[in-house]
């Protein structure tokens, strides 16, 4: 019975490790809807939104629950993107399309945690999530 157990255990061990070994776990933290820019239209209707104007996310800090949706929205000609660096949302980092005006970005946050993340091509412009 207990060693029955011990090899359960280690099973499930391995596949872990075997998991994480090919990155399977990379998106583990957060789900992305959709890779690509959609129309602001287009975007949850129960995200939380942050809007982007004038070369800054106007909510740079937001508090969420797991489990929640946020959208960024960009309500400019100039376009952004939102990134999260190697090891916030994953191992890889995330980065989210340039979104053109009134076009919008959503990531769903799965765990507790703060992810800090900026502009790609602004890295001035900062934000964080805050999923508690
Ligand atoms: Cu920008």
């Amino acid at each position: 019975m207990i060693s029955g157990m011990k090899t359960r255990s280690l099973l499930a061990a391995l596949a872990l490790a075997t998991l994480g070994a090919t990155g399977a776990f990379a998106e583990d933290k957060v789900t992305v809807p959709s890779h690509d820019a959609v129309a602001a239209a287009e975007a949850p209707k129960d995200a939380v939104v942050v809007n982007i104007a004038k070369m800054k996310y106007e909510t740079p800090e937001i508090k969420i629950k797991p489990g929640q949706t946020v959208v960024w929205i960009n309500q400019e000609a100039m376009p952004h993107n939102v990134e999260f660096q190697a090891g916030v949302t994953g191992e890889a980092a995330l980065k989210g399309p340039m979104l053109k005006k009134e076009q919008a970005y959503s990531v769903t946050f799965n765990e507790a945690g703060e992810f800090p993340y900026h502009c790609t091509p602004h890295p001035f412009m900062r934000g964080k999530v805050i999923v508690e």
